[in-house]
Parts: C-alpha cells; sequence; structure tokens
C-alpha cells in the first residue's frame, strides 16, 4: 500500500503497522518544523504527524498505521472522514461556504436546531443557538442564564473543565496548565465540591449533593445565583462518574430555587457513554444543555439547547458569532445525527464499553485503583497499589507505551493518574482487541 495515500475513511485498512519507530523520521522532521513554526503554547501529546484516518485508524506521513483510542479527543465518534459526514459536506461545499447566519440564513442551521430540540432530554419547548467550540458554547450558556435570571453567580465543580478562554478558565478548576499565569480570571464563579465516588469516602449521590447545595447556600447564596454548570461525567477531570442521584439532586435544588441547571455534555455528548446524552441514563433533564466535540464529526461547531423561555431570555442580536452554525459544519452535524441513527451507535458505545471494562478487569493489575466510566468513554485510575495515591508517572510510562506499539491513549484527571480511552465508535472489534492486548503488555512491562 501507498505510505503516502491520503485516502482517509473507512476504506483505509483496519490494521495496526508499524512501519518506523513512532514517530518516525518524517514526523520528527515536521515536528522540527513545528517547533520553529508554532508557538510553544500549543502542545502534542503524540507527534506523529496524520495523513489519513477512518474506522478505528490513524495513518502517519511514515506510513504507520495506529489504532485510535482517542477521537481527537471524544470528536470522531463516527469515525473520521465518515461516509455520509465527507457526502454531505462535499455536497455543501459545492454550494456556498459561508454566508454569515446573522446576515442571510440558511436551512442547514434550522435543521440543526431542530434536531438538537428533538434529540435532547426532555420533551418541553426547546430552542438552540450554535456557535463554533465548546468553550464558547459554555461561555453563551452563561450568558442566557444570567440574562433570564438577571442574577450573576455561576457555580461549577472541583474538577470541572469547560475551556480555555477568559470566562471558561474561571470555571476550569486544574492551574496546570490551563490557567497558570492567564490571570485575572472572571468574576463571580464559585466552585462546590463533587461526588468522586473513589475519592470521597463512598458518599451517596444524596449525601455529595448535600454537601455541594450546603457550599452553595453558604458560600454564594440562590438569589446570586444563575447557574450551577456541571459535566454529567468529567472529562478533563478523570472520567469521574458521580454516585447515583448526585445529578438528579442538584436539579432539582435548581429548579427550586430559580437557578438554571446547564448540562456541560461537550465531551460526553452524541452517543460516546451510550445513551445519547449522559443525563440520559439517569433521566436528568437539564434547563441548558451544551454540546460540542461529537456533533459534527470532526468540523467545528458547538450548540447550546435548553427551555424556550430561558433561551429566548437575551435580546435578538444577543447572541452569535460571523462562523457560528457554519454551513458545512451544520451539513455534518445532520450527516453525524443520521449515521448515529442509522447505525445505532448508542448501542455500539454499549458494546465497546462492555468489552473494554472486562478486558480492563482482567488484568488484574493492582495499581488500578479504578476501572471507570459509561459506554465508550472509558479510564483506569492509577494509584500505588493497596492505596489511593496517585500515579501519575505511571500513567506516562504506560500511554509513552502504547503510544510507541502503535496505540493512541489519553490521559487525564486532576492529579494526571487517569488513563483514558475514547475510541471511535467506529472501530472494529478486532482492533479494538489488538489495542487492549497491547496495553495488558505494556501494563505488565511498566
Ligand atoms: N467542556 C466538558 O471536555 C474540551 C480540551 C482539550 P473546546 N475538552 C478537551 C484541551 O486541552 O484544550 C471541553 C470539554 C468540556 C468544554 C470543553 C471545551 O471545548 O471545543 O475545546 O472549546
Amino acid at each position: 500500500m501507498n505510505p503516502t495515500s491520503t485516502a482517509g475513511g473507512p476504506t483505509l485498512p483496519q490494521v495496526r503497522r508499524l512501519v518506523t519507530e513512532i514517530p518516525g523520521p518524517a514526523s520528527r522532521a515536521w515536528q522540527a518544523r513545528k517547533h520553529d513554526a508554532v508557538a510553544a503554547g500549543v502542545g502534542t501529546t503524540l507527534p506523529v504527524y496524520v495523513t489519513a484516518a477512518g474506522g478505528g485508524v490513524l495513518v502517519d506521513a511514515d506510513g504507520n498505521s495506529l489504532i485510535d483510542l482517542g477521537s481527537g479527543i471524544a470528536v470522531t465518534s463516527v469515525g473520521n472522514s465518515a461516509p455520509r459526514v465527507v457526502e454531505a459536506v462535499a455536497e455543501q461545499l459545492s454550494s456556498f461556504t459561508h454566508t454569515c447566519f446573522m446576515v442571510t440564513p440558511y436551512d442547514g442551521y434550522v435543521r440543526v436546531a431542530e434536531a438538537l430540540n428533538r434529540l435532547t432530554p426532555g420533551d418541553h419547548q426547546k430552542r438552540t443557538a450554535l456557535f463554533n467550540s465548546g468553550a464558547e458554547a459554555v461561555e453563551n450558556a452563561v450568558k442566557i442564564a444570567r440574562s433570564h435570571t438577571r442574577k450573576q453567580a455561576v457555580v461549577v465543580f472541583d474538577h470541572a473543565y469547560h475551556g480555555r478562554t477568559n470566562l471558561t478558565m474561571a470555571m476550569t478548576a486544574k492551574n496546570m496548565p490551563y490557567k497558570h499565569g492567564f490571570g485575572p480570571f472572571a468574576a463571580e464563579v464559585y466552585r462546590a465540591p463533587l461526588s468522586y465516588p473513589f475519592r470521597d469516602g463512598g458518599l451517596s449521590g444524596a449525601e455529595a449533593a448535600r454537601r455541594a447545595i450546603d457550599v452553595i447556600e453558604k458560600q454564594v447564596g440562590a438569589e446570586n445565583l444563575a447557574a450551577v454548570v456541571i459535566e454529567p461525567i468529567q472529562g478533563e477531570g478523570g472520567f469521574i462518574v458521580p454516585a447515583d442521584g448526585f445529578l438528579a439532586a442538584l436539579t432539582q435544588w435548581c429548579t427550586a430555587n430559580g437557578v438554571v441547571f446547564v448540562a456541560d455534555e461537550v465531551q460526553t455528548g452524541f452517543a460516546r457513554t451510550g445513551d445519547l446524552f449522559a443525563c440520559d441514563h439517569e433521566g436528568v433533564v437539564p434547563d441548558l444543555i451544551v454540546t460540542a466535540k461529537g456533533i459534527a464529526g470532526g468540523l467545528p461547531l458547538a450548540a447550546v439547547t435548553g427551555r424556550a423561555e430561558i433561551m429566548d431570555a437575551p435580546h435578538v442580536g444577543g447572541l452569535g458569532g460571523t462562523y457560528g452554525g457554519n454551513p458545512l459544519a451544520c451539513a455534518a452535524a445532520l450527516a453525524v445525527i443520521e449515521t448515529i441513527e442509522a447505525e445505532d451507535l448508542v448501542g455500539r458505545a454499549r458494546a465497546i464499553g462492555t468489552t473494554m471494562k472486562e478486558r480492563l478487569a482482567s488484568f488484574g493489575d493492582p495499581r488500578i485503583g479504578e476501572i471507570r466510566g459509561r459506554g465508550a468513554m472509558v479510564a483506569v485510575e492509577l494509584v500505588r497499589p493497596g492505596s489511593t495515591d496517585p500515579d501519575p508517572e505511571l500513567a506516562r510510562t504506560v500511554a509513552a507505551a502504547a503510544h510507541s506499539q502503535g496505540v493512541v491513549v489519553l490521559t487525564c484527571g486532576t492529579y494526571g493518574n487517569v488513563l483514558r480511552f475514547l475510541p471511535p465508535l467506529s472501530i472494529p472489534d478486532h482492533l479494538l482487541a489488538e489495542a487492549l492486548d497491547v496495553l495488558e503488555l505494556v501494563f505488565k512491562d511498566a
């Protein structure tokens, strides 16, 4: 096969094949040019330069074919260059690329809004507004909640990640690398304790919610609070699944106190967790839901969807942006939704999750403190055996070894000790099994 072939998508051979060390000479040459051309602050986890991707593989400039367990951080859930996405975007591309929806609109935007209103949790009347990135959408959810409630404070949680813009840096918990040296941060952002079953002594969902609500009531006050913003399963913070009932208790408190409950489903949305949205798992109905990443198969798109009376609060012209709901991204999103429904990717995510959790458990490794996640959003938290002391060194070692064996994995967590897996839902079973074989060996050697 021609190693420099750029034909991606599902036509790529679904194999792990290493023809050079990782990264190989061509990637190293590009990395040297990157060093001279790109701002140092933009880091790279695994500097293989990709030329094609699809199904469950990434092909690099040296002709290596790597198994993808990252999906570009939970974005290409339908697969890279998924057929319906390619076709829909190509068609849109040849019609028009941009007009600006705020100037002369087009139907793709409206169709995406209708689809999101239909698919997101709850059967109340909804409205949607489209943006470019997760962070931008989170900012807009806060603007909308403030406009609706005429209050200002925002509550977020320990270990939260909401983005890198000024307001979302304030909302994100972790200093390094996201915030360090970049302050001052936006005002009126307060942090409450999360439900983190592995580290909070096994508080029940109701107990953890009570603890959070106490902090909110004593330190903020419902009469000042516009919104509670939470990831239903935390992503960057460590794939932390709150105890059952935690989210439901928070939503109830919000409803009773005139506070907008915002679910940040940027990482968890669009079939990733084995439900269309993570909130669906417990039947939680957020007032506003923020989506991005998996929504458009790799094209930049994000959305805020929610109760009509909240969404319609800002004045006409108060929401927008040049590119929000770009026609190509909207065409991609409609194709993604069609793909999820036609290929039952919700079911596929569940099956992937079951396979992964069973295999990871079979490693029987005492340094794996917890295997957690839902659907195809799975992680292992690595600790010193017999304790909950984080072992970030092991996470780094295992990730680096997996990379050198051609398996793309990511780390996360406040303590950097969580190895996370976000395979594209288009990954074939044999590649998933092979990636887990590699991980088992890597754990043995580490
Ligand atoms: N909310 C829950 O996961 C993005 C960040 C990677 P943007 N997560 C990946 C990095 O290091 O920058 C994310 C998220 C949740 C918001 C965001 C922000 O989404 O599209 O990156 O702005």
